[in-house]
């Protein structure tokens, strides 16, 4: 069986690379020629835990080839960004000239899939501009009777980290455009997924790929907004969220200075723009997700300029702990606006960087190692709780001022604030 596999980005290129291994012959299209190039070469150009190894076996074998045309296949896979616009309207035009890109060389018994996290009905305007650029063919949705291609949608849901586990073990949506597309995309899952894979209708998979990412943004939103509160209440909000998850039925995740990556900060819009009059608490969720980061930036400038002549090391840049990923992150975002209103004053902590993002050029703010900052920063402010950060013993913080947005430090001493903003005793 051949594969092409449109998108060599952190979806793309694990799940190319995966296929490739289960014995399918693939090629991988990218319009960046230094990233075919890179593939080609056996290497990658994104970080993922054991993707390198995995890419340079497949590569070395022929079974993994990159390229910036598309292949003819028997299974086309999309796997192309979706981003939203700055009025948060989704852009699929990726996914569009994927599909352009395809319908060209797709024949009669081909598999197309859509793995891009879209708005509900994009699977059928795929369908739709196939059967446009392709009248000779019969298209599904598009034609009466049996149709002569099949077109799904099969939503990737891997956690960045864990991308080569999750392909494999997580339960996979099928969505067909028909349920005899829905069908003949199960069994080309079937080949390398072990988790179950569950058949639907397309625009059912697109929905519940967006609901899943809502559903999380709307529940740390729920964390954030406690923390607000119990900030102006005077309470320590972890050990409320601590106690509250004691209760069989109350699961409340954690807060932070807001939410980062490239989903659960979008995919949300998607759905609010599908149905605007009715996703009010959606909605709401992304803006109180957002006034969280606002007003960690209010809080840390306010310690900060309280503090004239202190040392401050802004802990973290990562969207998340123990990843390399600093794209749409929040503790860039606060780190950041201290380096431009503080300068030199402000140090950075980011194991997993060797330069600092373009955020902070000219700002005068300098990227230091954990060891310097804890000998010779007053001020700590963690914004990421990378494993190396927790592990930092009580005797080597218990003097300095610490605004923990993360909530890291349970032990700090001080005035126990939602925010452990706490002073030296
Ligand atoms: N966060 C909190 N508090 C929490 C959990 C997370 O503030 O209790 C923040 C993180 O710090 C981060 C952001 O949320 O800034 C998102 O992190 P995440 O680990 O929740 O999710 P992602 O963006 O890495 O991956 C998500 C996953 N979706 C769900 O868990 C429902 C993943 O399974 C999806 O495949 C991925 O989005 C995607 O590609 O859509």
């Amino acid at each position: 069986q051949k594969v092409t596999v449109l998108g060599l980005g952190y979806i793309g290129l694990p799940t190319a690379a995966l296929i490739a291994r289960s014995g399918c012959r693939v090629t991988g299209v990218d319009v960046s020629r230094h990233v075919v190039d890179t593939v080609n070469s056996g290497h990658v150009h994104i970080e993922e835990v054991d993707l390198d190894g995995l890419v340079q076996g497949v590569v070395a074998r022929g079974t993994l080839t990159a390229s910036t045309e598309v292949a003819p296949a028997d299974v086309f896979v999309i796997a192309v960004p979706t981003p939203h616009d700055e009025e948060h309207r989704p852009d699929i035009h990726h996914v569009l000239s994927a599909a352009r890109a395809l319908a060209p060389v797709v024949k009669a018994g081909d598999l197309v899939i859509l793995e891009s996290t879209s708005p509900v009905g994009t699977t059928e305007k795929v369908a739709a501009l196939i059967a446009e650029l392709r009248p000779d063919l019969k298209v599904p949705g598009a034609c009466s009777g049996a149709a002569d291609i099949f077109i799904a949608h099969c939503p990737e849901r891997v956690l960045p980290g864990r991308i080569l586990i999750e392909l494999v073990d997580n339960d996979r949506c099928i969505g067909g455009i028909t349920p005899r597309c829905a069908r003949r995309a199960m069994t080309f899952y079937r080949q390398f997924v072990r988790g179950a894979c569950i058949t639907t209708s397309a625009r059912a998979a697109e929905m519940v790929k967006l609901v899943e990412n809502s559903y999380r943004d709307v529940n740390i939103a729920f964390a954030n907004e406690l923390s607000m509160m119990a900030e102006e209440m005077g309470v320590d909000v972890w050990e409320v969220i601590r106690l509250a998850n004691r209760h069989p039925r109350v699961n409340i995740l954690q807060p932070g200075p807001g939410v980062g990556g490239h989903c659960i900060a979008v995919d949300p819009w998607f759905l609010v723009h599908g149905a605007p009059a009715h996703s009010r608490l959606i909605r709401t969720a992304r803006e109180v997700n957002l006034a969280k980061t606002a007003h960690v930036v209010g809080a840390a400038e306010m310690l900060v300029s309280q503090h004239p002549e202190a040392r401050v090391a802004c802990l973290g840049l990562a969207f998340k702990p123990n990843i390399d990923d600093f794209r749409e992150s929040p503790a860039v975002e606060v780190a950041a606006a201290l380096a431009r209103r503080f300068g030199k004053q402000i140090h950075i902590v980011e194991p997993f960087a060797r330069t600092l993002p373009a955020a902070f050029a000219d700002t005068g703010a300098e990227l230091i190692d954990l060891d310097s900052a804890l000998a010779s920063c007053d001020i700590l402010i963690v914004l990421v709780d990378h494993d190396l950060f927790r592990s930092i013993p009580l005797e080597e913080r218990a003097d300095k001022i610490v605004y923990d947005t993360r909530g890291l430090w349970p032990d700090q001493p001080g005035a126990a604030t939602s925010h452990r903003l706490h002073r030296a005793a």
